[in-house]
């Protein structure tokens, strides 16, 4: 061997115990039939396997993973937690296009940190329907923060996730078009005669008079809760004295979890990804797209130990069993107490719909106001109580001798301030939504009502974030770990998700390091579709080799949260019909009401409304429209409206103007003027619910026009009904929706 192959060998030698390892997954994404029910339906897998995958590396290898797009429609996949350069983040339109069917994307990254983090689609609903995973990424061994009795483990990834047989796009649908159907799956719907049995009518009164539906800790009825794609499964090979370390990842599209364990204490050990002080809890709430490392130990032999995970709404569960043997089961979490929740909603609530936290100043989850609903902290409910509540009264961990971890308990092991002597920009913003017309939004503005929010490179950014809304959003950010200021000072955890409760206000900061455009958004998705978020843009960056049309993107991006919603409801009943279509998004709405008789004496009727929503409860709704009507007359029997104007309801066909606003007791004021010069007010009220499945509407205008109406809901889409109208008379028939 000459010399110079020596000193070849000897560079090649070098190189590749320096060089980093580049480790390759190839995924192939495919529509599939799963059977979670009973009930064939779709899902989408990625190598055959819901949920997918869980792709593992050590830090300092290079990433490349290959998406193969073999759906008929475009996909993406998303990367949570990770530091990566912007056009690998995975959020179509916006940092990439969509991948489209049948094509190939390459995603390459080098990992430059270490912990707990999943990935999933970030296309419309997919996340839903099976795309989601586990990213694993392991220390070095010779990592300085390397942690003996922890780092070295066993270790379990855990992905918990959720299944509805509906269409995902349907439940999108049924949210916005307020249909109370997943309450009545739930058990929840807190109707009148269930609060008369409880004691509480006057809190279902009080409720209503402050323009309130139903109350609920979740929007979605789910069929199952799922660990690693099955309500149940079992880890056999662990004994006595064994611990393990499961890697927990939230990849419930829309659930917070409650994680129990019937071994004892779960032990916190790390949280989204980073190292934390090692804390012991009797459970924890790993809020939706959220990641905790936690230790549990095997107490004993020849027993299974029941891993719990319970959805926040109590609903059902799903168990992971831990060793092997008699099952050894962990309490179930009681139903919530519903009613002690409206209750105390009503108390916070005030007339013009915001939140009032009574001076509590609320952060970090410490104070969690649905305690009033715990029956394992607060007893079974006791009924009417009127002294005034307090923080401590909120406070679970005071409350009992269950120990629930809260964001205040976070420390991390090292150090995380930011560089000093840098600009700090501050921002601010109010979580903010109306469940009435599922409108989710920051300042009362979605995604595509914004500009991009831009900052500089090198800044410190500060961001305080108030929750005025009436449910807890999981807010996210991409490509950057944030601090959480939770009062550990210098140690202050590093997180990417925040979990806001109601009333909340939480502050978090990181210093803008990496350019690109970076989503920050709720990770409810059906929020987050709905366009609660923004977008975090680095002033003068270079703009980004896979967008190369910025404004179509843009459109494609904004497209999501302008979408229109469909719904259509017809009675057929004994003497006519009558029913409604409408069609709306965030701001407006265009409905059309019918009444359509079996003769000319009943008369036919068409109304077309076209309305923007204004204001942050959407109460006031101004609208145009046209109104047709024909009806023939005996001889003489011409009528005259309340203000003694003509009634032309024989044969008409006028345009309007009108305004409707939203009374308390949820009641519909509507005021018209007709081109013909003829007035009309309106009062009505839809879906009184007076039992579980009872719904009662009544009406009543100034054309001395009047309704009244009982449908019983026996499908999602199929019901009885029953109605008098002063035109029409009394009429039996049965409804169906869409
Ligand atoms: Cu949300």
């Amino acid at each position: 061997m000459n010399n110079f192959r020596l000193i070849v060998l000897f560079f090649f030698v070098v190189l590749s115990v320096n060089a980093q390892k580049t480790v390759r997954y190839d995924l192939y994404v495919r529509d599939t039939i799963v059977n979670f029910t009973g009930k064939p339906k779709r899902a989408i897998a990625v190598n055959g396997q819901i949920p997918m995958p869980t792709l593992t590396f050590t830090e300092g290898d290079i990433a490349e993973i290959y998406v193969h797009n073999e759906l008929e429609e475009d996909t993406s996949l998303h990367w949570h937690g990770l530091f990566l350069p912007n056009k690998e983040d995975g959020v179509p339109n916006l940092t990439q296009m969509p991948i489209k069917p049948h094509t190939i994307h390459k995603y390459t990254f080098p990992i430059i940190q270490n912990g707990t983090h999943w990935y999933h689609s970030h296309t419309e609903l997919q996340e839903q329907i099976g795309m989601y995973g586990s990213f694993v990424l392991n220390k070095r061994a010779n990592d300085p923060t390397f942690r003996k009795g922890i780092d070295d483990l066993p270790t379990v990834p855990v992905i918990l996730s959720e299944w509805t047989d509906m269409d995902p796009n349907n439940v999108h649908r049924l949210l916005h078009n307020a249909s109370d159907w997943f309450a009545i799956q739930k058990g929840t719907t807190q109707s009148y005669s269930e609060a008369i049995k409880a004691g509480h009518f006057k809190t279902k009164v009080t409720n209503e008079w402050k323009r309130m539906n139903a109350m609920d800790v979740s929007d979605v009825y789910y069929d199952k809760f799922l660990i690693n794609g099955k309500s149940e499964s079992q880890l056999s090979q662990f004994k006595s004295g064994d611990k393990v370390r499961l890697r927990v990842s939230n990849g419930g599209a829309s659930t917070n979890f409650w994680l129990t364990y019937a071994g004892g204490k779960i032990t916190v050990v790390a949280n989204d990804g980073s190292d934390v002080e090692p804390v012991e809890v009797d459970r924890l709430l790993i809020a939706a797209s959220e990641t905790y490392d936690v230790v549990v130990i095997i107490p004993a032999d020849k027993t299974a130990y029941e891993f719990m995970a319970t959805s926040e709404d109590r609903t059902k569960s799903s168990s992971l069993y831990i060793g092997n043997g008699i099952k050894q089961l962990v309490d179930p979490l009681p139903k919530l107490k519903y009613f002690e929740g409206m209750k105390m909603m009503n108390d916070m609530m005030k007339m013009n719909g915001d939140l009032d936290d009574m001076g509590m100043s609320m952060s970090l989850n410490q104070m969690d106001m649905n305690v009033v609903m715990y029956p394992e902290i607060t007893g079974e409910a006791k009924g009417k109580s009127d002294k005034k509540m307090t923080g401590d009264d909120y406070n679970s961990n005071k409350l009992s001798d269950i120990t629930t971890l809260n964001y205040a308990m976070l420390k991390s092991p090292m150090k995380t301030t930011l560089p000093k002597d840098v600009p700090v920009k501050e921002l601010r913003f109010e979580l903010t939504g109306n469940m009435n017309r599922y409108v989710w939004s920051l300042d009362n503005k979605v995604v595509s009502e914004t500009d991009k929010i831009l900052i500089k490179k090198g800044e410190n950014v500060r961001i305080v974030l108030h929750n005025g809304s009436m449910m807890r959003h999981p807010m996210h950010l991409h490509g950057h770990d944030f601090r959480l200021l939770n009062g550990q000072g210098d140690y202050a955890p590093l997180k990417n998700v925040v979990d806001i409760m109601p009333m909340e206000t939480d502050t978090l900061e990181f210093n803008a390091n990496v350019d690109g455009d970076w989503f920050f958004h709720c990770h409810i998705l059906y929020h987050m579709m709905s366009g609660m978020g923004r977008i975090f843009s680095y002033e003068n960056q270079p703009p980004n080799p896979l967008i190369t049309n910025p404004k179509l993107a843009q459109r494609k991006l904004f497209a999501d949260d302008r979408m229109f919603h469909f719904m259509a409801e017809n009675d057929f009943a004994t003497n006519g019909n009558d029913g409604e279509a409408m069609y709306a998004n965030t701001r407006w709405s265009i409905g059309t009401e019918w009444r359509l008789g079996y003769n000319d004496m009943h008369g036919y009727e068409v109304e077309t409304h076209i309305g923007r929503y204004i204001g942050k409860m959407q109460w006031l709704m101004p609208f145009v429209g046209f109104d047709w009507r024909y009806r023939r007359m005996g001889i003489d029997e011409h009528e005259q409206n309340l203000f003694g104007q003509a009634d032309t309801k024989d044969n008409r066909a006028v345009f309007s103007a009108g305004v409707n606003y939203t009374l308390p007791l949820l009641i519909i004021a509507q005021a018209e003027i007709f081109t013909d010069g003829n007035l009309r007010l309106q009062f009505e009220r839809k879906d009184i619910p007076v039992s579980k499945r009872l719904r009662m509407s009544l009406m009543w205008n100034t054309d001395k026009e009047y309704m009244a109406g009982l449908r019983y809901i026996v499908r999602r889409n199929f019901g009885i009904t029953t109605h008098y109208d002063s035109d029409m008379g009394v009429g039996f028939g049965m409804s169906l929706n869409y």
